[in-house]
Order: structure tokens, then sequence, then C-alpha cells
């Protein structure tokens, strides 16, 4: 297991020295935000992005993610220029010696969550999820939701999302499918392993098809070309927000496969309905058996890249939400904890 950050580049308050200083970190996980979605990622901009990183004695071997064009997931005719950069990304990525890229193949938006600051009995605010306020918002009244994506006129997105209930969940496969097999051989020569990371909330919200969201789902997705380079990024959070979700299964049916490149650790605390919000790490913090999770891990063998994919804001601390120092730290070390008493239980008893 190698043990990763997510950091935003320079516009991220958190800096790179502080992150080195969290005990077992490896290294850090970032993308090149400059580059229009759909254009080729050049390889000085990410050789300049990887200097910079090892500079602080950090690795660099992950990105997350490289967008996926919306026309590639709406399957429109300029899909196969679209799909050609994106393949010319992964191979300047190999290039540059990275060696997982992150994705995902949400319609529209990624992640979404109705409060950003929802503050939990100890004082900390953290991320939420109410599933009856999204159900009574009415997409063609336009949509305003903390952290959504701004970029879109609302006559733009009303005809995007009436283009995407026109393809549901069959045709977005589809396009999946297409989009797998344009790029995965460009992976496979290069020696980049892909990991499409889950639909977080893990079903459809707004009328949007959603179809990387369960055991099924991820099997699918696999099996559509099935070498390693088409992989996962298992994130525990995203798929237990979905009650019915085992991640322990999960990850010692994928992990076991050598499918996982990619491991996205954090607890969430969730209702039959759908509801949920983001808890510190700590397995009894939350409704995720994160001790077990990091054994099936150890278990499997697994030598991928993990990291502690959100934190709550904790300590006074100001900043991105999710994406502060000091919690994320904290699920860091809790990590690397329950790894090393798995290891060493193991030691003991093999003597
Ligand atoms: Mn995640």
């Amino acid at each position: 297991m190698k043990m990763t950050f997510r950091w935003y580049g320079d516009g991220d308050p958190v800096p790179l020295d502080y992150i080195r200083q969290i005990p077992g970190m490896y290294g850090i996980v970032s993308a090149v935000y400059d580059v229009p979605v759909g254009e080729v990622w050049p390889v000085e901009k990410i050789r300049t992005l990887k200097t910079k990183i090892e500079s602080h004695g950090l690795k660099f071997e992950v990105i997350e993610s490289v967008p996926v064009h919306e026309d590639i997931k709406l399957g429109r005719p300029t899909r196969d220029r679209l799909i050609a950069n994106y393949a010319q990304t992964v191979r300047n990525l190999a290039q540059c010696g990275l060696k997982v890229v992150c994705y995902n193949f949400m319609p529209v938006f990624d992640w979404t969550r109705t409060i950003l600051a929802m503050k939990l009995d100890d004082g900390s605010s953290t991320l939420a999820f109410d599933a009856d306020e999204v159900a009574r918002i009415d997409p063609e009244q336009g949509i305003n939701l903390p952290g959504w994506d701004t970029s879109y006129k609302p006559a733009e997105l009303k005809a995007l999302l009436a283009e995407y209930r026109g393809i549901g969940e069959a045709q977005l496969w589809a396009n999946l499918e297409y989009f797998l097999k344009g790029v995965i051989p460009a992976a496979q020569e290069s020696g980049i392993k892909m990991a499409i990371h889950p639909d977080d909330p893990p079903r459809p919200i707004f009328g949007l098809p959603r179809i990387v969201k369960n055991v099924a789902d991820l099997r699918r997705l696999l099996a559509i070309v099935d070498v390693p380079e088409n992989g996962l990024t298992l994130c525990a959070g995203s798929l237990g927000a979905d009650i019915g979700n085992n991640i322990v299964t999960m990850v010692q049916e994928f992990a076991g496969q050598g499918r996982i490149h990619f491991a996205h650790i954090r607890n969430v605390k969730v209702d039959e309905k759908g509801n949920f919000h983001e808890t510190a790490h700590k397995s009894d913090c939350g409704s995720l058996d994160i001790a077990g999770i990091v054994k099936a891990y150890y278990d499997a063998g697994y030598e991928g890249y993990v990291r502690p994919d959100h934190g709550r804001m904790i300590w006074g601390e100001t900043g991105k939400p999710g994406y502060g120092l000091y919690d994320r730290a904290l699920g860091a070390v809790y990590i690397n904890g329950l790894w090393e008493g798995v290891a060493k239980g193991e030691e003991k008893s093999a003597h």
C-alpha cells in the first residue's frame, strides 16, 4: 500500500511541505488544471508539476482526474477526436512516469452534496447529502446546490439534462464501452492503469443516468475490456453511501483480482433513506467497517495507492470543503495504523 494525499496545485491552501510531514506519506495525487477538458495535456505541463512535487520529497504517480468530455459520455460525433486526445494524454502521462489515471463517467456533475458545512456534535463540520432536499429540486427550474459546476448557463444545463434523459442507462453504458475500447489500448501499450471512480452518491439524481454504483456495475465494467489496465478507484465513501453496498466484500473480490489500482478510504454515516454525512475515518464514527476494509486490502496483498478521501473541518481550519489538512492527515495515520496492526498480527501468528 502506498499512502497518498490529494493536492490541488498552487492554489491549494495546504502546502506540500506540510503534507510531507504526515507520517508514512508516499506521494501526491493531483492534476493539470489549466488545460480545457478534451484537449491533450502537454508533456511540458505534466513534467513541471511532477518536478515541483518531487522537489518537496513526495512522489507523483497518480492523476485524479483526467476529466472525460461530456461529448464522449453523450456519444456525440465529436467523440472520436476527443477520445484520441484522451489516449494521447494517457501516453504523455506515461512518458512522465505516471502510473494510474483516475477518472469518472458521471453525467454533467461529479459529486453532489446539499450541505458543505454541516455541524457535528463535536463542533467539527462536514459534507452532507439530504435525499429529500434533492428530491424536491426541479432541475427544470435550475439547480442551486453548493459546490455545483456553475460554468453552465441555466438554458444550457436544461438542454444537457434533457439530452441525458433521452440516452438513459443503456446508451450511457454503450458510450462508456466505446470510450474504454478507445483508451485502454493506449493504457496497455504505455503502462498506465486506468481507474474509474464510482458515482457519488451511487444513485440517479435529477433524472440523470448513473451506471457505476454497485457490485454488478463494477463487474460489468471490468468485463468490457478484461485486462488489468481497465481497473477501479474503489471509493469506500461513495459506494458506502448506499447501505446495500458491502465494501469489504468488494475489496476482497476486486483487489483479489488485481483490478483495484487506487483506494479511496473514508467513512460515512448513512440511513435507509439515502441521507448521509461524512465522518471521521474511525470505524465507529460512521457506518463503514474501515478496519475490515483495510484488512481486506492487506489480505489481498494490495500494493496500489491509497488516500484518505475527504476529511471534516476541525481545529478551526478553513479551506476547500472536504480537503483540509488536519482531518485527512488523521485519516492517513489511522489507515497506516490499521495496516501496521494487521501486518504485525500476521507476523506474530507466523512465528
Ligand atoms: Mn472518492
